[in-house]
């Protein structure tokens, strides 16, 4: 089989600009593309916006905007939030754009054609901020949970999608696919919402009350619910359903959300998918909330964290090694500034920095900055080499299963690994015995070649970082291949290297706990 990969984010509602929940999973799809990359296969990114529905209209409202103007403005602000995160999107949707809507309604008439759509009325309770209809089960104390704000009652004469019809091939198709939904938490959520009765889908709402949103191609007196129509982009920005893109890529789609949208994920996606006639999704995968104080970073709640600002203050590379490292893939996570910094000072700028600089130094001062050939090895030397050679092995699956903070642990377990060996081997001592220099050849050539396969494997996650060590270590390939770690003994002897550099600076602690606010 090709070896493809598609990785999606949701689509970002543009009430506001991005804040670091938006930004970690950008960063996770991000860091996935450029594994697979690493990997050798043929990768497809998408992110975008959501710019339909009531949330929208009301920001824009608020903003003293037309919509339309309103829209294009945020769009933009969060596709150049991207670039400047070094972000490698392959695409980036918008659901106002011509393409799309032509394949929201599309799909919207092949469902009403196979007589899956019905008018009628709806009385229910209308979260604004979830953009649907919430269940009395899911209410907490008359409110909801995510959004701290009571429901609206909503009674209106709508269109409706038969989705309660899909409930028990749902149930069938999760326990036949125990890789859909990831990790097993979420599928379990997923299947104790649909062990009870699963309510139709209202899929319009009048022109008359909400007049922004994709005309229902079967009565122009409506616009498309804003679910119905944004999850639609996952395969519009394939050129669904006629173009290449779509055929190869949808078979490898990898959707990428936190558990705040699961249901519309878990259960609508798939059913207007088997509705509509096309194979769901092959993977779900679920992250938890990055919080502040026990409560979830949202726009919503007036709690957030401006990942520009945090990137001014402490580096790009930095932030992504936080967010990857700190946060367990599936579970929530505190955001603290302290943990932060302590991860910057101790894991970046000691442990890896401190290597980078002291090996560049060292060969700089002993060969003149050339990588020596190596000689006679040793037990010490074997030991090393099998140590990297097996955390290539181990980080491989660790990414694939998501399990980001252990891959990172592992290559960490090989920077103190050389740190180690550096300390054993005291290269500054051969140096100063003449009969030592065979010994001290191979031990620097040992500590470079073990940097190439620390670089190498940190590219997905530190690209940037990644290539500056590279390059300075003589390799000149832009994009590393994962291939190359199969054997020890990548960089050539008598290359010449970079001057000593400092990766990551220690960041003043005292300075910046002082300026705590600043990144809120
Ligand atoms: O829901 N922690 O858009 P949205 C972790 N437009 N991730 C977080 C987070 C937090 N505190 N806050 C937000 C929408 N996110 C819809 C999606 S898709 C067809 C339509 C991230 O702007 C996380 O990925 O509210 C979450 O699922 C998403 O932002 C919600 O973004």
């Amino acid at each position: 089989m090709a070896k493809r990969f598609y990785v999606t984010t949701p689509i970002y509602y543009v009430n506001d600009k991005p804040h670091i929940g938006h930004t970690y999973t950008t960063i996770v799809a991000d860091t996935l593309k450029r594994f697979y990359d690493l990997l050798g296969y043929e990768t497809f990114f998408l992110t975008g916006t959501d710019e339909h529905g009531e949330k929208i209209v009301e920001a824009a409202k608020k903003a003293g905007q037309p919509t339309d103007v309103y829209v294009d403005k945020m769009s933009a602000v969060f596709e150049e939030t991207w670039v400047k995160l070094n972000i490698s999107n392959d695409a980036f949707i918008r659901t106002t754009d011509k393409g799309h809507i032509k394949v929201v309604q599309l799909i919207l008439q092949r469902i009403y054609d196979a007589g899956d759509i019905y008018f009628g009325t709806y009385e229910g309770n209308y979260c604004i901020g979830c953009e649907r209809f919430l269940t009395a089960r899911e209410l907490v104390d008359g409110k909801c949970p995510d959004h701290k704000s009571e429901p609206v009652q909503s009674k209106e004469e709508n269109y409706f999608f038969r989705m309660g019809k899909y409930r028990t091939w749902l149930i069938e198709y999760i326990r036949k696919h125990p890789e859909f939904i990831r990790p097993e938490r979420y599928r379990n959520e997923v299947l104790g919402f649909l062990s009870e009765p699963l309510d139709d889908l209202c899929i319009s709402r009048p022109k008359s009350r909400l007049n922004w949103g994709v005309p229902l191609p079967f009565d122009e007196n409506f616009v498309t619910y804003v679910w119905f129509d944004a999850l639609i982009n996952y395969i519009s920005a394939l050129g669904y359903p006629e173009k290449v893109l779509f055929h190869k890529f949808w078979p490898v789609a990898n959707h990428l959300i936190a558990k705040d949208i699961l249901k519309p994920h878990g259960i609508y996606w798939p059913i207007m998918l088997k509705a509509a006639g096309i194979e769901p999704c092959h993977h779900l995968h679920v992250h938890g909330y990055w919080n502040i104080d026990e409560g979830k970073i949202s726009k919503s709640l007036g709690k957030v964290i401006d990942p520009l600002k945090l990137k001014n203050l402490f580096g790009l590379d930095a932030i992504r090694y936080f967010l990857m490292r700190e946060m367990v893939f599936g579970l929530d996570c505190n955001f603290s500034e302290e943990i932060l910094i302590a991860r910057i000072n101790a894991d970046l700028a000691n442990d890896l920095g401190n290597l980078f600089s002291r090996s560049l130094t060292m060969v700089k001062k002993y060969f003149e900055s050339t990588i020596p050939q190596p000689e006679t090895i040793t037990e010490k030397e074997e030991a090393l080499k099998s140590m990297a050679l097996g955390v290539v092995q181990d980080y491989q699956p660790l990414m694939k299963d998501l399990s980001f903070h252990k891959a990172l642990g592992v290559i960490w377990e090989l920077v103190n690994g050389v740190n180690k060996y550096i300390d054993d081997t005291a290269p500054w001592a051969l140096a100063k015995d003449r009969t030592k220099m065979e010994r001290l050849k191979t031990v620097m050539y040992w500590t470079l070649e073990s940097l190439r396969f620390i670089s190498t494997l940190l590219s997905p996650f530190m690209p940037e970082t990644s290539q500056k060590m590279l390059a300075q270590l003589g390799i000149k390939e832009p994009f590393p291949k994962f291939h190359t770690l199969n054997v020890w003994g990548g960089i050539r002897p008598g290359t010449k290297i970079g001057a000593p550099t400092i990766l990551f600076p220690r960041i003043d602690t005292s300075r910046n706990l002082n300026a705590k606010t600043k990144v809120s």
